[in-house]
């Protein structure tokens, strides 16, 4: 067996459908090998689109997703969808092409340094040769499901793919986890004597999917939850327990609830969203999670390291009688910011157009979500209810995401309503994929909210009292036409005209643009100044 059929083969036995990239020569044999194995390769037309798609592939299948570049410009290009790996805490694997052993110090077309260029992006980085082949793809699967999840970068030598794979021996890697001391006896008596806590879920929560567990605690414990941008999903908003976001639009609307509080219990918090000292008020916090995080000295914290088991086990010494859930509070606040929200929909704006889709998408519909304004309201004022998602990134945070993580979402599940919603300055940056689309045949519905403007950046100016600069996108219309590389684009400027063209995007069986133009006042005051 050559070791482009080895890797192929123990992809596929592990559950790898898909591979994503864009080859070079040297990628030939591994494709090959990909497609006799049974895996697609699926061509995007930017690198970063792939890392995105294995990145949101791995998300949903909870199996590392896996992408290709080619060397140098190749690999540079996939570094940003591994990024988001890293910080959105994704297993991924992703092969590059490197120099032949013989070429490697040498000066020549496309080589840079790969090992070093994926040392701060990955959790782990390996070069091929042809004695550690089954070493390194073991270890690097393991690696990357490890907590946190993340990314692994195998470099594979241009001359290697056709060599025999060798029967030579595994040296297992051994994941450390350092010990910690946990101070149980502080952890009981800080939750046993709280009487109005609050808990925070976060990234690491929703990963592992606690949302039934969250549910019987809270069954039991009424306690108001906040949830962060990536946890949204984890309870349903109507939930009594549920109190928003954080982070996101009038998520300063919380603070009311800080104000009561004398317990902070962060519930699989994973501070690469939003760190803890941005917003705990000054009372005990209380951390549950399977890592050690660095909490700064400012937060008078204790930290819990487990399994979600624990972490619900440690919560049965909160005290039920003595803790006070004000429900008045929580509906005020509730209420509050829903009613900012809807007293904006009276124009088009923003949130007419969110509340447009929300009003004619299928529950149950998986939105992706770009980064910018928009994500802020989606974040705080989109209903997820008890079936639907939002995929977001917001540990990395990186433009462009909304488009190909819409793509994969459509990938790993044809049946699925799936919308983007991405901002025009993100749009631009993905807009090349429309095609991987249109090849794949991916029915997905593409929102672009066109404002002509970068408007985070510009209402970050207006804090400032600075004037608009280098954030102004174009004039006129975005797309001037009804087709926009084969996809059909549909133009909207009213919140009527935009559920109308919801409902002929969703009996569409190909992808949809809807070019919603929306005047972006709304943001100005939506957007929490931080
Ligand atoms: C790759 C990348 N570049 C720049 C930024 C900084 N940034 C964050 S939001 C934003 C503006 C986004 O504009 P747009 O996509 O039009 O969305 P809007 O804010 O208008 O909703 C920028 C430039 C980023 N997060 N990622």
């Amino acid at each position: 067996m050559t070791i482009a059929e080895f890797i192929a083969g123990q992809l596929f036995n592990k559950g790898v459908r898909y591979v994503f990239g864009i080859p070079g020569g040297p990628s030939i044999p591994y494709l090959e090998a990909f497609r006799k194995a049974g895996i697609e390769f699926i061509l995007t037309s930017n690198e970063s689109a792939a890392g995105i798609m294995a990145d949101v592939t791995a998300r949903l299948t909870k199996i590392p997703g896996v992408c290709h570049a080619t060397s140098g410009p190749g690999a540079t290009n996939i570094a940003t969808g591994i990024g988001g790996a890293l910080l959105d805490r994704s297993p991924v694997i992703v092969f590059t092409s490197e120099m032949s052993d013989k070429m490697i110090n040498r000066t020549t077309q496309m080589n840079i340094d790969h090992q070093r260029l994926f040392e701060p992006l990955t959790k782990a980085t390996f070069r091929l040769n042809t004695s550690n082949v089954r070493e390194v793809i073991e270890n690097a699967i393991k690696i990357s499901l490890s907590s946190y999840p993340g990314p692994v970068h195998i470099g594979l030598p241009a001359d290697i793919a056709d060599a025999v794979v060798n029967n030579d021996p595994v040296t297992e890697h051994t994941i450390e986890e350092p010990l910690h001391d946990i101070d149980l006896n502080r952890i009981v008596t800080l939750l046993e004597n709280s009487r109005s806590p609050i808990l925070a879920a976060g990234l690491t929560a929703a990963r592992l999917g606690v949302k039934n567990e969250l549910l019987q605690f809270l069954d039991k414990y009424r306690i108001p939850v906040v949830l962060t941008p990536m946890a949204k999903g984890l309870l349903p908003e109507e939930h009594e327990c549920y109190a928003g976001v954080l982070f996101h639009s009038l998520s300063d609307y919380l603070e009311d609830l800080y104000e009561r509080t004398d317990l902070i219990i962060g519930l699989g918090y994973d501070p690469v969203e939003f760190n803890y000292e941005s917003w705990v008020p000054d009372v005990p916090l209380v951390h549950f999670d399977m890592k050690m995080t660095d909490m700064p000295s400012s937060v008078n914290s204790v930290q819990y390291i487990g399994i979600p088991e624990e972490w619900f086990k440690m919560l049965g010494h909160l005290n039920k009688s003595s803790i006070v859930f004000q429900k008045n509070i929580m509906e005020g606040i509730r209420n509050e910011m829903n009613a900012v929200f809807e007293g904006f929909t009276g124009h088009f704006g923003p949130a007419a157009a969110i509340k447009a889709l929300q009003d004619e998408l299928p529950e149950d519909s998986v939105i992706t979500a770009d980064v910018g304004s928009h994500l802020h309201l989606i974040g705080q004022f989109w209903k997820t209810g008890n079936k639907g998602k939002v995929i977001m990134t917001n540990g990395w945070s990186g433009m462009g995401f909304g488009i190909p993580a819409a793509l994969a979402a459509q990938l790993n599940n044809h049946e699925a309503t799936v919308v983007c919603i991405t901002g025009d300055g993100g749009f631009l940056m993905m807009a090349g994929e429309l095609i991987t689309a249109k090849r794949y045949n991916l029915p997905v519905i593409i929102v672009v909210f066109s404002d002509g403007e970068l408007n985070l950046i510009k209402v970050k100016q207006s804090w400032k009292n600075i004037a608009p600069y280098g954030t102004f996108l174009y004039r006129d219309d975005l797309f001037a036409s009804e087709v926009f590389l084969g996809v059909q684009v549909i133009r909207v400027d009213s919140y009527e005209s935009m559920r109308k063209a919801v409902i002929e995007a969703l009996s569409a069986d190909e992808p949809v643009i809807i070019n919603a133009v929306i005047d972006p006042e709304d943001y100005q005051w939506l957007i929490v100044k931080r």
